[in-house]
């Protein structure tokens, strides 16, 4: 999301950068870039005539022109601004509540509703240690109720069975019960969706929210949509008091549009960001973080957060502590390091969170660190004998040969393992020497990089 955005406004800010001084007349220029940049973005007008009077008003008031750096002041103004468009103030959601909170989910037909239910529990009981219970109100849709189920399996979360015959509003109050009896913290209510917005759809969902009044009634909507976002959040909005949003798909291709348009429609906040179709792609939503990813300052906090959450803290630690006492770092320390590089997935979302230079474009550098290299060095270390991983230096010619043919690779591509283990080795020795523990908590080495 945002690539083509964050592109557009890099290369203004870049320009502004590279003026001495700012006069009037090219921060039109810069302004009117801006506007163009955010319409091509498919950021409803009214908030681009807002966001571009404001950046103008800023800029050409003393903020920049008496400043000694115009242009990263400028580029402040830029985050503030975008910071104030995508809601300020940190996402996830209170749980001060007195449990069961209910969560209500609404949305357009395919927006990612049901998926996000599963999400959220995974979320709300792995970060916060919360109980949380599932239950479908869709019985349009077939296979709907046991969609949950499963996700909500996989979540390790509780369902909430009904069947298609009852009505949504009898098995949200049903599901409250047993929230209650269950003791659980959370209740998340799946609604079902429609192709287009009706008011038949509207009228239930309202009168589901009268009946249970959710203490979060969140907007799922899909980034895909655009500015179009807005008409349909202002219909929902319309029908039920909505408390958030969450966007769906911010792993694909969208422009930004609804991103930057939503919150200024409902007035609420982006809480949560789907970025992936597995259970654990969402994240919470910071404003102001996800301006400095667009203007390539790097999300650097978010990036520690993710790193922390996907590496194995346990493994990370015994490694370090390994190390720390002069212990040798051996070919089955590597092999974990490359694992849990494989379990971070998506090597990209993680790029795309650091400062990277103007130009650099995230997609491009993923391609050269190639998860199938990695699978590849696995597999050349499976192949060998636990002696053979224990002291590389007993590998000599027929060994490498078998343990080539053991992974159905060629032998110069084993002396590639061999060697990269042998470079982060020395490093590893260098490290243990100086602060190693700060450079190894929660920190994979990143061999090969
Ligand atoms: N890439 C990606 N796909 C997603 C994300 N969230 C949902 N999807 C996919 O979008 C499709 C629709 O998701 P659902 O969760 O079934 O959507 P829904 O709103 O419940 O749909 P209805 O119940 O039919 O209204 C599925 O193929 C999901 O895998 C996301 O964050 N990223
Ligand atoms: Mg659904």
């Amino acid at each position: 999301m945002f690539d083509n955005l964050s592109a557009r406004l890099k290369a203004v800010a870049e320009q502004v950068r590279g003026k001495g001084r700012l006069t009037e007349d090219n921060i039109a220029g810069a302004v009117r870039d801006v506007r163009r940049a955010l319409i091509e973005a498919d950021v409803a007008l009214p908030v681009v005539r807002d966001f571009v009077a404001r950046v103008q008003e800023r800029a050409v008031g003393a903020e920049v022109t008496r400043s000694l750096n115009p242009g990263q002041v400028f580029i402040k103004i830029l985050h503030d601004e975008l910071t104030t468009t995508l809601g300020a103030g940190a996402g996830g959601f209170e749980l001060r509540h007195q449990p069961p909170i209910v969560v209500l989910l609404a949305g357009l037909q395919g927006a990612g509703k049901t998926t996000t239910a599963g999400k959220l529990a995974l979320h709300l009981q792995e970060r916060d240690g919360r109980r949380v219970i599932l239950a479908s109100l869709d019985t349009r849709r077939p296979a709907a109720m046991l969609q949950l189920e499963q996700l909500a399996g996989k979540a390790g979360a509780g369902f909430h069975a009904a069947t298609a015959e009852q009505s949504p509003l009898q098995i949200a109050r049903d599901a409250v019960g047993e929230a209650r009896r269950s003791q659980a913290d959370v209740l998340i209510l799946d609604s079902a969706g429609r192709t287009r917005l009706d008011d038949e759809l509207l009228t239930e969902l309202r009168t589901i929210h009268d009946e249970v009044v959710p203490q979060e009634t969140l907007f799922v909507v899909d980034s895909m949509a655009g500015q179009d976002a807005v008409n349909v959040a202002k219909a929902f909005g319309d029908a039920v008091p909505l408390s958030g949003v969450i966007l769906t798909k911010a792993d694909g291709d969208a422009r930004g549009g609804a991103a930057l348009s939503v919150k200024a429609v409902t007035g609420q906040p982006i809480l949560f960001l789907g970025t992936g179709e597995e259970l654990a792609g969402l994240e919470v939503f910071h404003a102001d973080r996800m301006a400095s990813r667009i203007l390539g300052m790097g999300d650097v906090l978010s990036l520690v957060e993710e790193v922390e959450q996907k590496v194995d803290r346990k493994k990370a630690e015994k490694l370090a502590r390994k190390v720390r006492k002069g212990k040798s770092f051996d070919l089955e320390d590597l092999r974990e390091q490359l694992e849990q590089m494989l379990g971070m997935g998506g090597i990209e979302s993680l790029l795309e969170k650091l400062p990277l230079p103007g130009g650099v474009n995230p997609q491009q550098l993923t391609k050269q660190v190639d998860e199938k290299g990695l699978r590849r060095q696995i597999a050349i270390i499976n192949s060998m004998t636990p002696q053979e991983r224990r002291f590389p230096k007993t590998i000599n010619g027929s060994r490498k040969r078998r343990i080539a043919a053991g992974a159905g690779l060629q032998v110069p591509e084993v002396n590639r393992v061999i060697k990269q283990h042998a470079q982060m080795q020395k490093m590893m020795k260098k490290l243990s020497k100086g602060g190693m523990k700060r450079a190894l908590r929660g920190m994979p080495g990143l061999p090969g990089g």
